[in-house]
């Protein structure tokens, strides 16, 4: 399915095409069938020989109504323009072709119209016109097919060249990130509120939920209606009437957008590539009431241009731009500029960045991906996809880090490792992301909630004060020569263990459970502190916090002034 806009001056024949084409009649006002010219959008389709469906989108040609045209070709990705011979290239016929060509519209047919009011020489002439002035623009080298509405001719020709159109057009794609930008909403007899738009980006589904902004108003989807027809879900590039529940008819309208919860970053501040059109014979400056055409909205803005000048007519550059509310927006989204005043477009252009974090001084906006992660240094990588639209591969763990950051964070590690030496950087001072990036130094050990350089010798493994222990293991003396520091840090490798005020090497504690399962081997019923003092050779002072430790480490287990086998009882050998 795709979805095609007609274009091009008043009166020279896009809704009789329409309805040429399609038997349906696109005026569906009545002051439009009275007045025979075209107030606001109307819809058609058919279906073209090779069976592929086609919605048109009938904008008005009056000037009048160029924001109702604006609201018609924001989101589809052909056109049907329609140049009437007799009448030959017009003002809007500029107008609407600079508008198409701004949004970023690459495909289309032409139809020279009314051919029956003109003699074979005046159709050539005619003919050569439009060829001339499409040239240099996305329709040069685009098909014209001459056609008679009225008459009928040539209407099989155009058929033909719309399959091939078609068919030439990529389908819209699915980023699983529907938007549908509302263009009409109505509440038919007792049937809640219906909008309707052209969906872009993915699809939507009965009974899933939806956000309307920028009032950012829930609603769920009650029904989908395409071509007439309903539909459990509907992808992208369709014509889509939604019914929703939960919304009144009064909260939503033209230039308002549904999209789902979570998946976009809504913003009212951008950044934005603008071309201002050759055609404008003043400068472009922040003087001057703009309005921004995105989607199917118009947004009065205020904009200011990033450099010192202002921009000159054809001339491309940056501006800033403040919306009146928050939408959802993403970077190469199409807009359209025009100034109130003068009543004219005075050109367009692309978003660039719809979260600028620099002051419009120093912003250098573009699409990169790159400098929206070095304006910040870190981000979080589903905030990156919000503000990019593109995934990134995060450096540490959900983070992706500018180089400059990442380097930055290593090196003051690398400091920081060295200077804490032997014993360790402790991993509770480094962050979350120190702490994923030291985890991938090479040759750092990290034990004991500390990081140290494992090259180094280890000499808490080696320290002095585990052999002095060690030299009458279950009646150590008070350690010597060994800082507070030093000791905390060794209780925290496990090389030591303090209990209640005394200190014993892990070896010794071991050992001592050892000695413990061969007297319960022996009287399975428990032992006493006194016969484990004598299995230990060592004094009741010291028999104590060792058992205690034990018991705490589940070897023993107290029964009374016994202790008795605990789960980890080792083995006696
Ligand atoms: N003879 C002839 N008349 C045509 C043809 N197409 C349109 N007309 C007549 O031209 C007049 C304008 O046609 P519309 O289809 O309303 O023109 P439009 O481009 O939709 O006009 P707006 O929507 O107001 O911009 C009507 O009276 C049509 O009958 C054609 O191919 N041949
Ligand atoms: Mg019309």
């Amino acid at each position: 399915m795709h979805v095609v806009a007609t274009a091009g001056h008043v009166d020279h024949g896009k809704s009789t095409l329409v309805r040429a084409l399609t038997s349906i009649d696109p005026d569906r006002l009545a002051e439009e069938k009275a007045r025979g010219l075209t107030i606001d959008l109307g819809f058609a389709w058919t279906e073209l020989p090779s069976g592929r469906g086609i919605s048109f989108i009938d904008v008005p040609g009056h000037i009048r109504f160029i924001r109702n045209m604006l609201a018609g070709v924001g989101s589809v990705d052909a056109v049907l323009f329609v140049v009437s011979a007799p009448e030959g290239w017009k003002p809007q016929s500029e107008e609407h072709l600079r508008i198409l060509q701004t949004l970023g519209v690459e495909h289309g047919v032409v139809a020279l119209t009314q051919i029956g009011l003109v003699d074979e020489d005046l159709h050539e002439l005619a003919l050569l016109d439009v060829e001339e002035h499409l040239e240099g623009t996305f329709l040069s080298g685009a098909e014209i097919v001459s056609v008679d509405s009225l008459d009928r001719t040539g209407l099989d020709d155009l058929r033909a060249a719309l399959d091939r159109l078609t068919a030439a057009t990529p389908t819209a794609r699915d980023l699983g990130r529907p938007r549908m930008w509302i263009d009409r909403s109505f509440s038919p007899r007792g049937a809640g509120t219906v909008v309707t738009g052209t969906l872009t980006g993915g699809e939507l589904a009965v009974d899933g939920e939806i956000v309307i902004m920028p009032a950012g108003v829930r609603a769920r989807i009650r029904a989908i209606q395409s071509l007439g027809r309903s539909h459990e879900r509907i992808g992208p590039g369709n014509r889509v009437a939604l019914n929703l529940s939960g919304v009144d008819t009064t909260e939503v309208g033209r230039g308002d957008v549904v999209v789902l919860p979570g998946q976009w970053f809504s913003t009212s501040r951008v950044d934005a590539g603008l071309d201002v059109l050759a055609s404008v014979d003043h400068e472009v400056s922040r003087r001057g009431a703009y309005a921004m055409y995105l989607g199917s909205g118009e947004f009065p803005v205020k904009m200011r241009v990033l450099g010192p000048h202002a921009l000159l007519p054809g001339e491309s550059g940056e501006v800033r731009l403040h919306l009146p509310a928050a939408l959802p927006l993403l970077p190469r989204d199409r807009f359209v500029l025009r100034e109130f005043g003068r009543d004219e477009t005075v050109g367009g252009g692309m978003i660039l960045d719809v979260d600028p974090v620099l002051p419009a001084s120093r912003a250098r906006p573009d699409l990169s991906v790159e400098r929206v992660v070095a304006e910040r240094g870190w981000v979080d990588v589903d905030e990156l996809r919000l503000l990019t639209g593109t995934d990134t591969e995060p450096d540490l763990g959900t983070w992706v880090g500018s180089p400059e950051a990442l380097a930055e964070l290593e090196a003051d590690l690398r400091r920081r490792l060295d200077d804490a030496g032997p014993l360790g950087l402790d991993l509770a001072t480094v962050g979350e992301r120190g702490r994923l990036m030291i985890a991938r130094f090479d040759g750092v050990v990290i034990e004991g909630g500390r990081a140290r350089q494992g090259e180094v010798a280890d000499p808490l493994a080696d320290h002095p004060v585990l052999a002095q222990l060690d030299a009458d293991p279950f009646s150590p003396p008070d350690p010597e020569g060994v800082t507070p520091e030093e000791l905390r840090a060794l209780v925290q490798r496990g090389l030591l263990v303090q209990v209640e005020g005394r200190f014993f090497t892990s070896r010794a504690v071991d050992a001592a459970a050892r000695v413990v399962a061969r007297l319960l081997a022996r009287n399975p019923e428990g032992f006493t502190v006194a016969e484990a003092r004598d299995a230990l050779s060592t004094t009741r002072k010291h028999a104590l916090p060792l058992l205690s430790r034990l018991d705490s480490t589940g070897v023993t287990r107290r029964r009374g002034d016994l202790r008795v086998a605990g789960p980890r009882l080792p083995d006696p050998d």
